[in-house]
């Protein structure tokens, strides 16, 4: 075929594709129209399944676990049981080496600060063929000598070795969401600092831990053949299946079990953290293990953060179709009616009070319905309140305290972080992670880590 030939098919196929994509076609056909979000009533977290009320603090934690399972029962499925047995760790080092980062990389007359780095193989378990399934964790220390350090805990997209350009951090070599090549090439060395500024949380006294997420589970719908899931085939073959969302939240678990068997980390002082798919991730961990202190999540959107209910950008029946294999089987029979889902996400959030929640919205982001994620932020407060706790926190349109009662409270404005127990910002901008996202989580996190 002539070149030019080539070249003609190539940039048709290229359009055709991106008319076609389910991805651009459904996020351009979405709706973004306030005005047509049908009219909805959230499911209360403050009343217990059987229609009783939530009268005092001594009655949250078994709502809490009657919410719980009813995001295990028709969101995200049921996971392997805890026992001593599955938390015993095995894990062995890979790598010791000392580094220095500069506080601000863009800086070059910014601080210098030192730190360690660590990678562990971590065994967690053995599947039904003998086939060992590990992870490897990259951990970063401040200092040179440290133990018990707090830390920040959160799955990276494309290995661990994309979070900064050392040669020390070695490459990922398991299947690469990008491309189905079996290690990572090393011009993707470094290629999402800008995610992850380690000189800035380093400086700050904490460590940072992060695992590549595809390591736990292959981020592909393949029935639960690969990653972790064949630990556990019982759990398949049912409405409410482990899912991949559920094996990436396990995973999180399974490394705060890791955290409590060695010095350098302080297994109390855990913040666990994601974006996106991950975000939704994180606020699934937070919920489900109590031992994570913190819980922040970034642009996590539907199936995280975001009211479904909205039903605006991305909607439960587009997500379920186009990531099967994030939510369970029962989720699936919402898909036109989400209005009798017995949850709705303000109660994800809820579910992890009394602990501190953070919610990060973008601008740009639509797709992920910012309002619904801080409506969701709001609607979670008044638990925290029950309990005594301030949640989001805000005075609408009036000076007193607390008002969180109110139905239609306005957003927060662009890049002003807001909230107490529960925290919120919206800033400009894209779906991604910046600086300003981690000076915020940092801040947020530090009454609670110190
Ligand atoms: C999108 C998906 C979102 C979000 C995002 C991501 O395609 O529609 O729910 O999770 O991916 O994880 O980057």
């Amino acid at each position: 075929m002539k070149l030019r030939t080539l070249l003609s098919f190539t940039v048709f196929g290229l359009v055709a594709y991106m008319l076609t994509d389910p991805l651009t076609t459904d996020a351009q056909d979405a709706n973004y129209d306030e005005s047509k979000i049908p009219a909805y009533t959230l499911p209360d977290p403050l009343t217990f399944n059987d229609g009783s009320t939530v009268a005092s603090s001594d009655d949250w934690e078994t709502r809490r676990s009657e919410i719980v399972q009813l995001f295990k029962d028709h969101v995200f499925g049921a996971m392997p049981a805890r026992s001593p047995e599955t938390q015993r760790v095995v894990f062995k080092i890979f790598s010791e080496s000392s580094i220095a980062f500069r506080v601000d990389p863009d800086d070059l007359e910014s601080e210098l600060v030192e730190a360690k780095l660590k990678e562990f193989d971590i065994v967690l378990g053995v599947d039904g063929s003998g086939k060992e399934h590990r992870i490897r964790m990259l951990l970063v220390l401040p200092g040179n000598d440290t133990t018990n350090t707090p830390v920040f805990l959160g799955y990276n997209f494309q290995g661990n070795h994309t979070v900064h350009s050392s040669k020390k951090i070695s490459l990922s070599k398991v299947w690469n969401r990008d491309r189905e090549c079996a290690t990572a090439l090393e011009s993707t060395r470094g290629s999402k600092s800008s995610r992850w500024p380690l000189g800035l949380i380093v400086s700050k006294g904490y460590g940072v831990a992060t695992v590549y997420y595809g390591d736990v589970d292959p981020d592909f719908d393949d029935e639960f053949q690969n990653g972790v899931h064949p630990l556990y085939p019982e759990l398949q073959g049912r409405e409410d299946n482990w899912t991949s969302i559920g094996a990436w939240a396990w995973g999180l678990s399974r490394m705060v079990d890791f955290f409590e068997s060695i010095p350098d980390v302080d297994g109390s002082r855990v913040a666990v953290f994601g974006h996106s798919r991950l975000g939704k991730t994180s606020l699934w961990a937070g919920a489900t293990d109590n031992r994570f202190r913190v819980v922040i999540s970034n642009n996590s959107g539907c199936g995280g953060a975001a009211l479904a209910r909205r039903q605006i950008g991305e909607t439960v029946k587009r997500i379920n179709t186009v990531f099967p294999h994030w939510f369970c089987l029962q989720h699936k029979s919402y898909n036109d009616s989400v209005h009798e889902m017995p949850v709705d996400h303000h109660m994800l959030l809820a579910a992890i009070a009394p602990r501190p929640v953070y919610v990060a919205s973008a601008q740009g982001d639509q797709w992920a319905d910012p309002k619904g994620e801080f409506l969701a932020a709001f609607h979670a407060s008044p638990v925290y309140r029950m309990l005594g706790l301030k949640g989001l926190g805000i005075a609408i349109d009036t000076d007193s305290e607390n008002v969180e009662s109110v139905q239609a409270p306005k957003m927060p404005v662009l890049g002003k972080r807001i909230g107490d127990r529960v925290g919120y910002h919206i800033r400009e901008g894209k779906h991604d992670i910046t600086r300003y996202d981690w000076e915020q989580f940092l801040s947020f996190s530090s009454r609670f880590l110190r």
